[in-house]
């Protein structure tokens, strides 16, 4: 009942906070420091001082923004179809899209995570999960494009993921929904008791990249939410909170608010390594796709795998151990120096900091209270750090600078407070407009942030823009963070519901950003690389065009002998050598997007033409002053014509 009365208490405040927000917008420049549009404008020409990638939540792309200017860099495509790009479209990248359920063009994205080396980032890849059918992409920030997807076995709602370890030994993937393992027919009612769910541990190959499922850790069949693994001395641990530990099947916003405590789960994968070396794990069948887009042939291969090492925590001794947290916690963040776990416990009235060191002792002197389906509960006064008491409504999120400062991020009350990260005094609080989820520091979640600016991301736009009919794009909101007290800086509106970011500093990446794509590296099957291989073959009803593209012409222009019926494939090469020189293709008719194919790239576009006549396609990219005249000519015949294929350019 006690929890009840407080989610009305809740509620009500959530109106009277988003009632009152739109007198506050009007006058919130007010807000601003006299120079904070000097602090943010970056001259013409000119370049930002940090990447941020933010995550497009349900648009499934990767949003890569310049800050402080908060320009929009790039959109980069990873579990959703983009038309602007071809990804998802053409037949190299139709593959990455696969998974166990078939072909799906879309994914909700959360978590962008750089690569760490001796828990600092590096800039060598970012790691995103895809949260409805589980997945976790990796992105290389040579090319910003999506060069890998796997899929999760035994997991549903990838929501704790995609973080990386201290080196980037693994990245790391836990299931949001406890869910029958394996999947089964069974009345849902059962639920208690009778699911299980799973903690993928995704080894990354220091060399190129690419991931490998290594091994899962089965735990009860809670619900959990949010991670992050140790860094410093915590190293080897990953700590995750749960929700739902009640096991409730329906209404959970009552049902699964009943218990006064969830848990902190510690997993500790060193131990699970060592276990898995012993070879005291189950190999399960299972079935999961494995997808890796490979720069020279400029395509993607997807890959069934068939089973996975399994180690159930439920068995294993020292594997997971249960850290009570107040009232169904959300964020889970390790502070800097990895001694300090921040449970924002959603419905709670305080800020639950745990002691890493003290869990150790607590561990080590089997000071249990209890345990759940064998997984020991430490005592909770025994492994607290400190307490943040009455920071503000709502606690999600928290992220940290390089001078022991936390910065947590209150839904409810729609603020971001700073609080010493040791005394836990709260040492400034500013609001944000409205209803902040994530936020985020460059290097905030490393053993190295820098700690100059910090951006919160908005869940609520209301009137901080031009209204644009009853949606608005989601905001966030730059903050400067090298004073005592923040200061608001800058609004920008954001792609999709962007709830995590990462950020970097811009010369970590910049000089390594890939150009071109070398010609002479082109492995495509399908590449055309010079003009005197251009041509047309006809193999039944399949018709392939080997054509190349070059300022300012498509070779060839003119195309006779396609009939109707026929499955006619464009290999397309950009036979340019120049930075930022991509060129379109687009044919009139084909049930597809445009494609937009880098310098050196090969790309290729299906059409079945259904109707006879004279048939244009033509560039879509502005790429010179004759870029108009880039166009060519298809003639398409009845079926049953004997019309010869020929094609030719310029006669
Ligand atoms: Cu709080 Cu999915 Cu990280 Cu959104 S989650 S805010
Ligand atoms: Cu090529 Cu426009």
């Amino acid at each position: 009942m006690k929890t009840f009365n407080f989610l009305i208490l809740i509620s009500a405040a959530l109106v009277i906070g988003l009632t009152s927000c739109n007198n506050q917008g009007q006058k919130s420049s007010g807000a601003l420091t006299a120079n904070a549009a000097e602090r943010t404008y970056i001259p013409p020409g000119e370049y930002d001082e940090f990447y941020g990638f933010l995550s497009g939540g349900f648009s499934g792309q990767l949003s890569v923004y310049g800050i402080p200017s908060g320009r929009l860099l790039k959109v980069i495509p990873v579990f959703s179809q983009d038309p602007e790009k071809a990804y998802g479209y053409n037949e190299e990248t139709k593959p990455m899209l696969n998974t166990t359920h078939g072909f799906i063009p879309w994914d909700d994205t959360h978590h962008p995570d750089i690569s760490q080396t001796n828990g600092e980032l590096d800039g060598r890849w970012v790691f995103m999960n895809g949260n409805n059918t589980p997945r976790v992409a990796r992105i290389d920030l040579e090319t910003f494009e999506t060069a890998e997807i796997i899929e999760l076995p035994n997991s549903a709602g990838n929501h704790s993921s995609a973080f990386v370890t201290e080196n980037t030994e693994y990245v790391i993937a836990g299931t949001r929904f406890g869910i029958p393992i394996p999947q089964k027919d069974m009345p849902i009612a059962d639920r208690k008791g009778n699911f299980g769910a799973s903690f993928s541990f995704l080894s990354v190959d220091q060399d190129n990249g690419e991931m490998d499922l290594s091994f899962q850790i089965r735990v009860p069949g809670f619900d959990y939410d949010l991670a992050h693994p140790g860094r410093g001395k915590s190293h080897g641990w990953y700590f995750v909170t749960t929700y739902n530990t009640e096991e409730a099947h329906t209404l959970l916003e009552v049902n699964a608010s009943q218990n006064d405590k969830d848990f902190i789960a510690a997993i500790n994968w060193k131990k699970a390594e060592e276990y898995i070396e012993n070879g005291d794990f189950t190999t399960e069948a299972t079935e999961y796709a494995h997808n890796i887009y490979d720069e020279h042939t400029h395509t993607a291969t997807s890959t069934i795998k068939k089973e996975v090492r399994v180690l159930d925590a439920r068995e294993l001794p020292g594997l997971v151990y249960f850290l009570p947290t107040p009232k169904s916690p959300h964020g889970c963040d390790v502070d800097p120096t990895g001694e300090y776990i921040v449970g924002n416990g959603k419905l709670s009235a305080d800020l639950t900091v745990h002691s890493f060191s003290k869990m150790l002792d607590a561990i080590e002197n089997e000071k249990f209270d209890g345990e759940a389906y064998g997984i020991p509960i430490l005592n909770f006064e025994d492994v607290l750090g400190g307490t943040v008491v009455q920071p503000g409504l709502g606690p999600l999120h928290t992220e940290f600078d390089n001078n022991g400062n936390a910065y947590t991020t209150f839904f409810i009350s729609s603020e971001v407070v700073k609080w010493k990260v040791g005394t836990w005094e709260i040492l400034d609080r500013k609001p944000t407009y409205y209803s902040v989820g994530h936020l985020s520091i460059p290097g905030g979640n490393s053993q190295k942030p820098w700690g100059k600016y910090m951006v919160a991301m908005n869940k609520i736009t209301k009137d901080r823009y031009l209204p644009t009919g009853p949606e608005m794009n989601h905001s966030a909101q730059l903050y400067d963070i090298t004073g005592d007290k923040m200061e608001l800086l800058l609004d920008f509106p954001t792609i999709g519901e962007p709830h995590y970011a990462s950020m970097i500093p811009a010369d970590m990446i910049m000089s390594k950003s890939k150009k071109i794509y070398k010609l002479a590296e082109n492995e495509h099957p399908h590449a055309t690389t010079n003009d005197g291989d251009v041509r047309i073959e006809r193999d039944g009803n399949n018709v392939h065009i080997y054509m190349t593209m070059i300022r300012s012409h498509l070779n060839p222009d003119n195309i006779e002998g396609i009939k109707v019926g026929d499955k006619v494939y464009f290999h397309i090469t950009n036979l340019e050598q120049d930075f930022d020189v991509p060129h379109g293709f687009a044919m009139m008719g084909a049930n597809n997007s445009e494609l937009l194919i880098m310098p050196g790239q090969t790309e290729t576009m299906v059409w079945e033409p259904k109707k006879v006549g004279i048939w244009p396609f033509y560039c879509t990219d502005f790429c010179s002053a004759l870029h108009q005249e880039m166009q060519g000519l298809i003639r398409v015949s009845p079926a049953d014509s004997d019309v010869e294929l020929s094609w030719s350019l310029g006669e």
